[in-house]
């Protein structure tokens, strides 16, 4: 029986129009995804005639052994263009479709003569095809991302008891991953970010030496890496007491996270709808000027993948998991934001997302 990679590759030539026989897919996520195995320098080879990996020295051995369904072969140097125009040669094929959105023009160059005499097309949507496979997460994959979910949860609570008056940002954020990687994530989805106090107002700040003080706002968007699938959550916490307006900031961004979850909950399936449900809390409000990024993105082998929750729309497939977090950012003062995520089902949607959302006053 086929194993999922070779039926991920037979859905994807499925999908390629007939006056082309394949794809060479050169990157390592795609790579990764149609075979199981994690190369910088593998060359993908899938075709209606076959399929064929090849790699370099360093990679050979454990590619034989992670895609023994597969030709892998191997070349030396200076026999690029043997090794590769043979492969093509043996799968007698003549025109292949490239990932036009991962490859330079450089590499698509390079590539055009070492995998002579085929010819190779950037034009014929490969990139969409393979969006659409991968953004259909199958119950494997959801379950890498609640692994990882797992880990950054229990991970940001060890971190939240950590807070002091006077620990730094940078510390917390350390912290977080030492905590994450000893649990068993592969490593981070990103760089965390904790932004404290007048941070808070910049949705991607960098944490630094800022201290954290009494009534702080703390924003902590954090992630980890399980089975190459990504996850993502973003927590504002207090550390002592909030003025009103902070708590009111914060309850009027927890309702706009709740609308547009509620919209996905009782099946919705339309980005931009979902994307309004949030924003227009916030703009009733008053804050809509604050709020300036999207409600959310995809998340999978990547942690910003397709497809985007923003006005420009679209029908949400069923499989996708996507973010919802809005946020509020007050420039020179504070910022907050909330984010889950939602697992888009047939019927409706599920929340990926454990940890509580009211907020804390820790301290
Ligand atoms: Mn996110």
């Amino acid at each position: 029986m086929a194993n999922k990679f070779q039926q991920r590759t037979a859905a994807l030539l499925e999908l390629i129009p007939e006056q082309y026989d394949g794809a060479l897919i050169i990157s390592e996520v795609n790579g990764y995804y149609f075979t199981g195995f994690n190369c910088d320098n593998g060359y993908f080879l899938a075709t209606k005639n076959g399929c064929a990996y090849i790699t370099d020295s360093r990679y050979t051995e454990a590619a034989r052994k992670a895609i023994a369904w597969c030709d892998v072969e191997e070349y030396g140097s200076g026999k690029m263009k043997q090794v590769c125009g043979g492969a093509i040669s043996k799968l007698g094929v003549e025109r292949l479709l490239v990932e036009s959105s991962r490859m330079t023009l450089q590499q698509y160059g390079d590539m055009s003569e070492v995998f002579e005499p085929a010819l190779l097309s950037g034009d014929g949507g490969l990139d969409s095809f393979i969006q659409a496979l991968r953004v259909r997460k199958d119950a494997e994959e959801i379950s890498f991302i609640k692994a990882a979910q797992a880990i950054s949860e229990q991970s940001l609570k060890y971190v939240l008891g950590l807070i002091r008056e006077g620990v730094s940002e940078a510390e917390l954020a350390f912290e977080f991953e030492f905590h994450a990687r000893r649990m068993g994530a592969e490593r981070l989805a990103f760089d965390s970010i904790v932004a404290s106090g007048e941070n808070g107002s910049m949705p991607h700040a960098v944490p630094g030496g800022r201290r954290i003080r009494r009534g702080d706002l703390i924003t902590f968007d954090v992630g980890t890496v399980v089975g190459g699938y990504h996850s993502d959550m973003t927590r504002t916490v207090a550390y002592g007491k909030v003025s009103d307006e902070q708590r009111k900031i914060y309850n009027i961004v927890l309702r706009a996270q709740q609308e547009a979850m509620d919209y996905l909950i009782s099946g919705g399936d339309d980005l931009a709808e979902c994307d309004a449900a949030a924003r227009d809390v916030i703009s009733a409000e008053g804050y809509g000027q604050y709020f300036g990024h999207t409600t959310g993105h995809g998340v999978g082998l990547e942690i910003h993948e397709f497809p985007t929750v923003s006005f420009r729309g679209g029908k949400i497939p069923t499989g996708a998991v996507i973010t919802v977090e809005p946020g509020i950012y007050i420039p020179g003062k504070y910022g907050v934001r909330i984010e889950n995520m939602m697992y888009k089902t047939e019927k409706g949607a599920v929340n990926l997302t454990g940890m509580d959302r009211e907020l804390v006053e820790l301290g």
